[in-house]
């Protein structure tokens, strides 16, 4: 497929680099954008050399958000009736390899949305975050109010809903939105090491532990506990749990197999 608004490129083989390409509308989400980032993604999901995948913007805006020129003449018929907001948006959720969000610059709205639903965020020191569709008269449309207090707590999503305040990348870390703060001219350079860290690392364990923390998001915790012990139980099925624990025991480096 052939890729207007994103560009994508393997990283020592082994990363899928997505990389939003809107730079003049701040890479404003729409439906041909998420189209191509969820047909990229599933393809580098789908491709054996692939261990895991990055996606990032430009140094001003990871995504400011969904296309709001786009979306301001439609009413009510198109938005539910119609495919527009619908289509595609969730698709990262369908990829069972990690995928790491490296964010520089505004994530705001469906950008701040769409960084969430990667597995984990690493922030450039110029990142902002936000929740401002409250200005536009809407609110967040893909997982803005669920996914933000599960990362950051009732209090600060509330706020961050309510009053359409950025959080920088400081207090995003501090609350848990994401995982590390670099300068901004190291940010790929660690969103690479942490994917290529990942893809030295058995994958079969590497997608159970995504599964499984994933999978603490929708259950209680006796269910999520009983599904990571099978999980865990499945992965002695494994030749790579063999490698490592003989390694270990061996005192020497595994090779692992990914099987
Ligand atoms: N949509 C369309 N165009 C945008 C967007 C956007 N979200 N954000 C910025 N742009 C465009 C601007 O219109 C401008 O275009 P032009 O040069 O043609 O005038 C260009 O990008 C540069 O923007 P600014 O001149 O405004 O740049 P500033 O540096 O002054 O400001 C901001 C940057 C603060 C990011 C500002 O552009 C802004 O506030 N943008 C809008 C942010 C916003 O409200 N986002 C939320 C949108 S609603 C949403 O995301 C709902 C998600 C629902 C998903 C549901 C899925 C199922």
């Amino acid at each position: 497929m052939a890729y207007e608004l994103i560009e994508v490129r393997t990283e020592a083989g082994k990363v899928g680099v997505v990389q939003l390409n809107r730079p003049k509308q701040l890479n404003a989400l729409n439906n041909q954008l998420m189209d191509e980032l969820g047909a990229a993604l599933k393809a580098f999901d789908a491709d054996p050399a692939i261990g895991c995948m990055v996606v990032t913007g430009s140094e001003k805006a990871f995504a400011a958000g969904a296309d709001i020129g786009a979306m301001a003449s439609y009413g009510f018929a198109e938005v539910y009736g119609g495919d527009y907001i619908t289509r595609n948006w969730e698709t990262i959720r369908q990829v069972r390899k990690p995928v790491i969000a490296a964010v520089s610059g505004f994530a705001l709205g469906g950008g701040c949305e769409l960084a969430m639903m990667c597995d984990f965020i690493i922030a450039a020191d110029n990142a902002r975050f936000g929740q401002p569709e409250i200005k536009l008269g809407i609110i967040p449309g893909a997982g803005g109010t669920q996914r933000l207090p599960r990362a950051v707590g009732k209090s600060k999503a509330m706020d961050m809903a309510l009053t359409a305040r950025m959080m920088d990348a400081t207090e995003a870390e501090r609350a848990g939105l994401v995982s590390r703060v670099v300068p901004l001219d190291k940010l790929m350079d660690e969103a690479l090491g942490a994917a290529l860290t990942i893809c030295e690392l058995p994958q079969l364990a590497v997608m159970a532990a995504k599964e499984s923390v994933n999978r603490s998001f929708e259950t209680g915790l006796s269910d999520g506990v009983m599904f990571e012990r099978r999980l865990f139980h499945a992965l002695f099925a494994t030749a790579d749990q063999k490698e490592g624990m003989d390694a270990f025991v061996g005192k020497r480096k595994p090779q692992f197999r990914h099987r």
